[in-house]
């Protein structure tokens, strides 16, 4: 193997049936991946949003000691709390002993210092050869509503009801440990400043949930720090009933956008790209699976055949990154920022003024 050679998973799991699936149930399943990962010589393994319960936001609860259950508890002095908590340190435990990087999402529960609460649904990466996590992600981009849909019968999608938009922005990391021989700083610091250090650290990566992977800005957010793999869980509904079209027309709509949206924005940042899916029927409703790996290219190189737990699994050589990065997304000689400005300054759709006739 080169250098920047490494095999990265995404762990689809099945569907986890309802609010009140027992925890250790999923957990287990979870610990079950992990293990076939390490048969597979994995180094990464990429969870879905939401992982450890079903996509509660599917759901109207109107308890706040209900929903409370759905969230990990954090703060500025234990931001990982999640580590130790019972309903994912099992899973911790095994990537450690197994050495295997993970990431994963669950709900947070922010008490800042002035002891204010902000729920947010949230992924972290834990490294296992650091013993930490070493990232966190907060979801941007929230879909649904706040105010559910009161149509007998309907698909609920609240998570603007139970979370608040992310606060951390899209800000790339590098993982230390999956590729050896890794150019480090205090040899960079030695070649001179001269030299072109890109492509050749510890891998950068970078984590998006769900719904953010269809936004082109956060992708091109993490573009411009360098990516190199971008990592993303998410909950997506297959049909439901309050749309058009018969459920297997809106099951074939919905997994060509999430394809679309994936290979998309690995191609446009010449990135590879883990997809990692609940799938199947939960009590809310049905969501699709296809949980796959993006090359830099934008082909998927493999991807999920089934709506249960199943390891999609590659490797992927870092290297072919370079191509896109050096020519038709060499941003440093092709972006045109002067003509960006309404990118950022504007939010909604402004057309253009009416004709006259
Ligand atoms: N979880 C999540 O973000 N789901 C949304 C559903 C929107 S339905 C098009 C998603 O973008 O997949």
């Amino acid at each position: 193997m080169s250098s920047r050679q490494f095999t990265v998973a995404a762990a689809q799991l099945g569907p986890v049936k309802s609010l009140t699936t027992p925890r250790p149930e999923t957990l287990a399943r979870m610990i079950k991946l992990l293990e076939e990962a390490a048969l597979k010589s994995v180094k990464l393994v990429v969870f879905p949003e939401l992982t450890f319960t079903t996509f509660f936001p599917g759901y109207i609860i109107e308890s706040a000691e209900e929903i409370a259950k759905f969230f990990e508890p954090a703060s500025p002095a234990k931001p990982y709390a999640i580590l130790t908590s019972p309903n994912a340190e099992p899973l911790i435990d095994k990537a450690t002993e197994l050495g295997i990087d993970i990431s994963f999402g669950y709900g947070e529960r922010w008490t800042a210092d002035d002891g204010k609460v902000t729920d947010y649904n949230t992924a972290v990466y834990y490294s296992a050869s650091q013993k930490r996590c070493i990232a966190k992600y907060r979801k941007i981009h929230l879909p649904g509503r706040y105010e559910p849909d009161t149509r007998p019968g309907v698909t609920q999608q609240l998570e603007k009801r139970y979370f608040t938009p992310g606060d951390l922005g899209f800000q790339a990391f590098r993982v230390p440990g999956l590729i050896e021989g890794a150019l480090k700083s205090e040899d960079s610091a030695a070649l001179g400043a001269s030299e072109d250090t890109q492509g050749k650290g510890d891998p950068v990566l970078g984590m998006l949930i769900c719904n953010d992977r269809r936004w082109a800005e956060g992708w091109r957010c993490y573009g411009l720090q360098g990516i190199e793999l971008l990592l993303d869980g998410y909950n997506t509904t297959a049909f439901a009933p309050q749309y058009e079209g018969s459920n297997a027309e809106q099951e074939d709509e919905a997994l060509f956008h999430h394809r679309l949206s994936c290979q998309a924005g690995s191609y446009q940042n010449a990135c590879f790209s883990v997809h990692s899916g609940k799938a199947g029927e939960e009590d809310h409703g049905s969501l699709i699976a296809s949980s796959c790996i993006v090359d830099p290219n934008g082909h998927i190189i493999t991807e999920s055949k089934t709506k249960d737990d199943e390891l999609v699994y590659a490797t992927i050589d870092l290297e072919k990154c370079r191509k896109g990065k050096e020519r038709v997304f060499a941003f440093d000689k092709h972006r045109r920022v002067e003509h960006y400005s309404r990118l950022v300054d504007q939010v909604g759709v402004k057309e253009p003024a009416l004709l006259s006739r």
